[in-house]
């Protein structure tokens, strides 16, 4: 499954990446990401596995495309049974402000590899593979920038601290200002920023705060092909999301989910393409005739990871305009 559907995978970004790219700078976010999520269903469907969302847009309801239970692929009878999450736009109001740092991903595994995370926050500590195994979400945030150091071998005040910019973070910033860590205030995007953590060369060494759970799931199918950590805690807004979680099996708010936990597959293939440049990879470059991608394509068991930097050529009366 993996060696295939990790190249097929990330032209399902890709397209999901220029669609939504078109909308930068334009202030209307829904519409970027209504773009991404149309661009990911229609590629999907035109290669051949039978996927079922499990992380998606939304409750069927809720969502016109891409909702959780939908099946995407081809679905030809020998086709196989795949698991699949999406974030068709990670950052819609980065892209929507032409902001850095926006990304379309996909990851995909076995039926039943991936958990199903309801639409709600996520307490998360997410760490590279040299720090991983060392931290702890229990602990303070002062206590596990002291180990992420000492496993890095740097002091505190050489670690860059990934950060929701949120009011809810007012204590989490203080007390790592407190420690003595660098921050990097962003205004969306913690699933990049995490994968950025798990990239030597990116200068982010950690992620920490409240986001949103599903991308929690996204986050360790990453983190799991690149040998980071991530741990989490279900954060609920209301009684209701509550309510909803514990159905699901993840009532319990103290219970701290690992890595493992959270995206157990033994195959997982993850896929991500930059829409707006960011730490990892660059945004989309349009030209006269056609456009430029920058994706990342992992697959776990393969252990193989892919920069992938793709011309597209839109104009078939036109020459190709091909650049090193
Ligand atoms: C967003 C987004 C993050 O969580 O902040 C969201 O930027 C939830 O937080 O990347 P808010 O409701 O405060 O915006 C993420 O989507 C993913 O964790």
């Amino acid at each position: 499954m993996e060696q295939l559907l990790a190249l097929e995978m990330v032209r399902v970004t890709e397209a999901a990446a220029i669609s939504s790219a078109r909308f930068m700078g334009r202030g209307e976010k829904d519409e970027a990401d209504a773009a991404a999520t149309e661009a990911m269903r229609r590629t999907m469907d035109e290669i051949e596995f039978a996927g079922r969302i499990v992380i998606g847009e939304g409750e069927r309801d809720e969502a016109p495309m891409l909702f959780i239970g939908e099946e995407v692929g081809r679905h030809e009878p020998e086709a196989e049974s795949i698991d699949i999450a999406v974030d068709p736009l990670e950052g819609t109001n980065l892209v929507a402000h032409g902001q850095a740092g926006a990304i379309t991903v996909l990851a995909a595994s076995e039926a039943g590899g991936l958990v199903h995370a309801p639409d709600t926050y996520m307490e998360k500590l997410c760490v590279g593979p040299i720090a991983a195994g060392k931290v702890d979400i229990r602990e303070s945030p002062g206590e596990n920038l002291g180990r992420i150091a000492e496993a890095l071998g740097r002091r505190i005040n050489d670690i860059t601290v990934v950060i929701l910019e949120r009011p809810r973070h007012e204590q989490l910033i203080g007390d790592v200002r407190e420690a003595g860590a660098r921050i990097k205030l962003i205004g969306d995007g913690d699933l990049s920023a995490a994968i950025s953590c798990a990239v030597s060369g990116t200068g982010v060494h950690a992620v920490m705060g409240i986001g949103g759970a599903p991308e929690g799931v996204l986050t360790a199918a990453a983190l799991r092909c690149l040998g980071g950590e991530i741990q989490a805690r279900f954060r609920y807004r209301s009684d209701e999301e509550r309510a909803r979680g514990a159905r699901m099996g993840h009532g319990d708010e103290e219970r701290v989910y690992t890595t493992e936990e959270l995206a157990s597959g033994e195959s997982l293939v993850f896929a991500a393409t930059g829409v707006t440049t960011g730490d990892l990879l660059q945004g989309v470059r349009f030209f006269g005739g056609g456009a430029r991608t920058h994706s990342l394509s992992m697959a776990y068991q393969t252990k193989q990871v892919r920069f992938i930097d793709t011309v597209h050529m839109f104009d078939r009366d036109r020459p190709p305009s091909v650049r090193l």
